[in-house]
């Protein structure tokens, strides 16, 4: 290699080999440069297409290559697992992402491998290699990682979970959940969070020096370190011994990195300048990619002519992926309706008919006869006792679930059982709870995380619907997500505002979880054992009062009840109840005193699976009878019964006698806990029978 004359003397200058202290050979030293080289031009080239009019949107990575190629250098790709942030450019190109790969995404194609052109570019993810699909919230995938990181600990695998941030993480809770469980667990996972000043939306925010952030891990139980985030080699030497420590079981460390944003941070109507100019250009010295060449030069690695002749390959590579990735097939707009489940239970509303995924009518299975007399709680132990039994994969999390057995005791006698490993006691954040079990998911275990009551999953709701739900539609079909959220609701047991709530209806609106809400021992049974086989996310709700207080047979052997398939309860004549949960017995039993006073023949369906909802057997039932109404004890507005009446409206109108009813909670903010209170809004056997011989007499 032609040698040239290094400058010598400068500020940073490199006079002795660092490299080959860490391990790396000069072929490594001049990958890394070109790396480093190729996501900088990568990035200019793909300013220079937006402001022609040909890329709708940049997310820049200038400046933080060094902290990118540094790294991710340190990790083995496709046997690690890498949790990017949106910045990444030069993470996943060191990973093995191509610049076709980018451009793919950068121009929305369905052929990007991230997400076949459904998130916006440097959303990345490519379960080949090991890369995680990430969404655009700054810190919902650390619990990922700690999931991902607790699989691999579970199993005794040597692999290394990476999770990259910025400083805006640092004050998410998800952060310090994340770190929380990571830390207790000594968990082989490494944070690197890219600290380039505050973000132009956050001006006034105070942010962290490298140092504090570094504390900040180590009050959390993980090794803290920083790094120059414009010095690869530097980055390199603290990701090194990061995962390192990792894979050796020494657990969680956080490398705090420092480095400058180059550019605005994305194109946009606020992207030039991005701030002031002081705080976007760097130091002439600390450009990453200025300072790897130095070091190249000074190492006799590079010589002018060399880097020249390299940086031309850069550009021409990026020549022909531009070529190739403006000539790839566009989006065709049936693409919008596919791969929201992984497996689809039936055709999604509003889905013309001919589009959207295929559909695989899952067969009924029969049902033996018999069983002990069981209630919903000793079926809820035994079968989470039988599936961490029968699968390996099955672990339960949950705060108490350990030695305490559970608050409603429903993992009584598990952890004695199976131990910590699989019945894994947590802190009481069920933001983390369930993006950890997310994490598991994606591992490939069958995670079943508890809830305490369902009113308390709300801190959750960013996990199950940005990211649980979301996670197979944006990874276009290449993710999946197997869990099972398990939380009591439901009021009636003077539980107040926060121990009473009823919230189905929030999660069936969301596309991409699934939602069931069973009633009887047999049910529970069936359904609990399907929503863990199944590779969707699964909400399952158990109705607190039923707990107890609701028996019945739970036949012997591991059958499972479809989820999607609403049941009759019992069979009638003259009208239709639609209900779920506590009211499927407080129903039968109303229509049952209607019929003891020769009264109307009332139907009972109990919908067991809130979604997706079984069209065919409500719209059945409400053609039979031509009476519907609906009872739940969520609000009256906006809940289950608004999407059943308009269901019966649109596509049974013509065989019904009178209009659809429902029988609901008034639109209160939750049951009250004072007894008159609670009473006077609970939907009580004596008020069905009421509603039903009023929608009759119509
Ligand atoms: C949960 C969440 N809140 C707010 C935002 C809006 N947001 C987008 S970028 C950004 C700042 C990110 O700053 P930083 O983490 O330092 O990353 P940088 O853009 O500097 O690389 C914010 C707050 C978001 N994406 N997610
Ligand atoms: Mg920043």
């Amino acid at each position: 290699m032609a040698q040239t004359a290094p400058p010598t003397g400068l500020p940073g200058s490199h006079l002795h080999d660092r490299h080959t202290e860490l391990g790396l050979s000069g072929d490594d030293l001049v990958g890394m440069y070109r790396t480093i080289l190729l996501a900088r031009r990568l990035d200019q080239r793909i300013w220079t297409l937006n402001r022609m009019g040909r890329a709708p949107l940049v997310v820049s990575s200038q400046g933080h290559e060094g902290v990118h190629v540094g790294s991710a250098w340190a990790v083995a790709p496709a046997r690690d697992v890498v949790l990017p942030y949106y910045r990444d450019l030069g993470v996943v190109l060191t990973l093995g992402m191509t610049p076709y790969d980018v451009l793919l995404g950068v121009l929305a194609k369905p052929a990007d491998p991230s997400s076949g052109g459904r998130q916006m570019p440097s959303h990345w993810g490519c379960k080949r290699l090991g890369i995680v699909s990430g969404s655009s919230a700054i810190a919902t995938h650390l619990p990922h990682a700690v999931g991902m990181a607790k699989a691999a600990q579970l199993r005794g695998e040597d692999e290394v979970v990476v999770c990259y941030f910025a400083d805006a993480a640092l004050s998410q809770g998800d952060f310090h959940e994340s770190c929380n469980v990571a830390g207790t667990h000594g968990l082989p996972v490494v944070f690197v969070c890219e600290t380039d000043g505050p973000a132009p939306a956050l001006l006034l925010a105070p942010a962290l020096a490298a140092d504090g952030i570094a504390e900040l891990a180590r009050a959390h139980g993980l090794a803290g370190m920083t790094a120059d985030g414009n010095e690869p080699l530097d980055v390199y030497a603290a990701a090194q011994r990061a995962v390192r420590r990792a894979r050796d079981g020494e657990g969680p460390t956080l490398v705090a990195c420092t480095t400058y944003r180059g550019r605005a941070p994305a194109s946009g109507g606020d992207d030039a300048p991005a701030a002031t100019p002081e705080e976007i250009e760097p130091p002439p010295d600390n450009d990453p990619v200025g300072r790897m060449q130095q070091y190249l030069f000074e190492q006799r690695l590079l010589s002018q002519e060399t880097e020249m002749e390299l940086d031309a390959g850069v550009e021409g590579e990026i020549d022909q992926a531009v070529a190739r990735a403006e000539a790839a097939p566009e989006a065709v707009p049936d693409q919008a309706l596919t791969r929201i489940f992984a497996r689809p239970l039936g055709p999604l509303r509003g889905v013309p008919a001919g589009a959207g995924d295929l559909v695989v009518d899952q067969p009924a299975e029969r049902v033996p006869d018999g069983g002990a007399e069981c209630t919903i709680l000793d079926t809820v132990r035994q079968v989470q006792h039988d599936l961490l039994a029968g699968d390996d994969r099955v672990v339960i999390l949950g705060e108490g679930v350990g030695p305490r057995g559970g608050l409603f005791r429903s993992t009584d006698g598990l952890y004695a059982t199976f131990g910590g490993d699989r019945v894994i006691d947590t802190p009481p954040a069920e933001s983390s709870i369930v993006g950890i079990a997310i994490g598991l998911a994606l591992a490939g275990m069958r995670p079943i995380a508890e809830i305490q009551f369902a009113d308390l999953l709300h801190s959750a709701f960013d996990q199950l619907v940005n990211e649980a739900a979301k996670l197979h539609y944006r990874s276009n079909g290449d993710l999946e997500v197997p869990m099972v959220v398990r939380a009591p609701w439901g009021g009636g047991v003077h539980g107040g505002l926060y121990h009473s709530q009823a919230v189905e209806a929030f999660y069936a609106h969301v596309a991409g979880l699934k939602v069931l809400a069973p009633s009887t021992p047999a049910d529970v049974a069936g359904l609990l054992r399907a929503a863990v086989a199944d590779p969707d996310p699964v909400l399952f709700l158990e109705h607190k009062k039923t707990y107890r207080l609701v028996r019945g047979p739970v036949p012997d052997g591991d059958w499972t009840i479809p989820i999607g398939k609403a049941a009759i309860a019992r069979p009638g004549r003259d009208a239709t109840i639609v209900t779920y949960g506590l009211h499927r017995h407080l129903a039968v039993e109303a229509a049952n005193i209607l019929a003891a006073g020769g009264g109307p023949d009332v139907e009972v369906v109990d919908l067991r699976t809130i979604s997706p909802l079984d069209h065919r057997t409500i719209l059945d039932s409400a053609s039979r009878t031509g009476r519907v109404l609906v009872v739940h004890e969520d609000n009256v507005s906006f809940g289950v019964g608004a999407e059943v009446a308009a269901i019966v409206a649109e596509e049974a109108f013509y065989d019904l006698d009178a209009p659809v009813r429902r029988l609901a909670m008034p639109d209160v903010p939750a049951m009250p806990f004072a007894g008159p209170l609670e009473q006077a809004l609970l939907i009580t056997t004596a008020r069905i029978v009421e509603a039903a011989r009023h929608l009759c007499d119509h």
